[in-house]
């Protein structure tokens, strides 16, 4: 029972075989629907229902242990629609459910695309924070903003110190640094780093002198008696889409050229070096590092420096066209989140009476695990 979920089923849904066709190597089905599906017999040996353990559906065998040359010796249907196989050389029986193999096709059919990319019209998710700690859609559609826009809003926070790993709770876990489980944003006289001054903060992504780049910041205001400190979000994937859309060569120098970034005080010497946009094997926008105050001396081939900042300053210019910017002032009792990989974030400075914000980081795999449990009710 609990195994299903384990396997990945995408659909659940009724999937009949209308034919089985098979030779040693390939075993092939005909749908209902008409539609064919093929899998290859390493692939089925490999998936074995009983090659996992049946109550948390972890895989019980090493890849190593396969034998050399496997082959189908027999595929039938069974009585109830599914699949009998005979696997050679070990003589070896095993039943697939029709759709077990439905929901696991191989043939290429794209993900649905989850992000959605916002300029400066975009309006973020705004969530109650004692709705979202009741209601599981509440919390579900609060996360779901937060997975494919990027960034959220939360109100009705207590300001009380600490209160933000409350928040952290409903979905995943701290992700503690050299600034502690938490971190106090507040002008300091001599600061360690310049979040912890009056200053504007220009847009920047959070720790890309660290790898991995913590996935999710939070911050949450505890006071704003001071004039300014406005918040800043520009969506990075946005933003790469439109450089690479209006100059190629210039996005592929930034997602080609690892740059290095450094963090370093009494107790820390923090470096990491990974390019500006970072692509995926799809060669779709993965994640953005930007971050001016980090950004360590470039030390690229010379050849390359002239045209590489030619590509940096224009990314930088795009980022900063208010046409993407969305702003907005955090009162005491707001919280905010943005994915760290994605979403820039900066503040104008502040003067006059006290501002103090406390935040956190946490990784996005929990709080995406948490959106399926929600969606699947368990
Ligand atoms: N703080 C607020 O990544 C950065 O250096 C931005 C991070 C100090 C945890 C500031
Ligand atoms: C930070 C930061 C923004 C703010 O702490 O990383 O960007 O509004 N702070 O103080
Ligand atoms: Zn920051």
């Amino acid at each position: 029972m609990g195994v299903k979920s384990h396997l990945h089923g995408k659909s659940g849904g009724v999937a009949a075989i209308s034919t089985l066709n098979w030779e040693p190597d390939w075993l092939a089905v005909v749908w209902g629907d008409g539609a064919a599906s093929r899998y290859p017999a390493i692939w089925l040996r490999d998936n074995l229902p009983e090659g996992r353990h049946s109550g948390n559906g972890q895989r019980l065998f090493d890849i190593s242990a396969l034998p050399e040359e496997i082959a189908l010796g027999d595929a039938r249907l069974t009585d109830n629609g599914d699949v009998g196989l005979r696997f050679e050389p070990e003589g070896l029986d095993g039943v697939f459910t029709a759709v077990w193999l439905h929901d696991h096709r191989l043939e290429p059919e794209p993900e649905p695309h989850q992000r959605r990319l916002w300029d400066k019209t975009h309006r973020p998710h705004e969530a109650d924070f004692t709705a979202i700690s009741r209601v599981p859609e509440a919390l579900r559609d609060w996360l779901t903003a937060i997975r494919d826009e990027g960034v959220a809003l939360l109100r009705g926070v207590p300001t009380q110190p600490g209160i933000i790993f409350e928040v952290v709770a409903l979905f995943g876990y701290v992700r503690e640094t050299n600034y502690g489980r938490l971190f106090d944003v507040v002008s300091e006289p001599e600061p360690v780093n310049l979040a912890y001054s009056s200053l504007g903060l220009g847009l920047h992504t959070d720790n890309p002198y660290r790898d991995p780049v913590p996935g999710l910041q939070l911050l949450h205001c505890l006071v704003a008696d001071s004039d300014g400190g406005e918040s800043v979000v520009v969506d990075g994937f946005a933003v790469a889409e439109r450089l690479r859309a209006e100059a190629p060569e210039n996005f592929e120098l930034l997602t080609r050229h690892p740059v290095p970034f450094a963090f370093i005080s009494k107790d820390a010497d923090l470096r990491a070096r990974n390019p500006l946009i970072e692509l995926d094997a799809a060669g779709e926008v993965a994640a953005i590092r930007y971050n001016n105050r980090s950004a360590a001396a470039l030390d690229l081939p010379p050849a390359v420096l002239p045209d590489f900042y030619r590509a940096y300053r224009r990314f930088g210019r795009m980022l900063h066209d208010p046409d993407f910017a969305v702003t907005f002032r955090l009162a005491p009792g707001d919280l905010f989140v943005v994915d760290n990989r994605r979403v820039l974030h900066g503040r104008k400075g502040f003067s006059g009476g006290r501002r103090h914000l406390q935040g956190c980081y946490a990784d996005k795999d929990s709080l995406e695990s948490r959106i399926r449990i929600l969606e699947t009710g368990a």
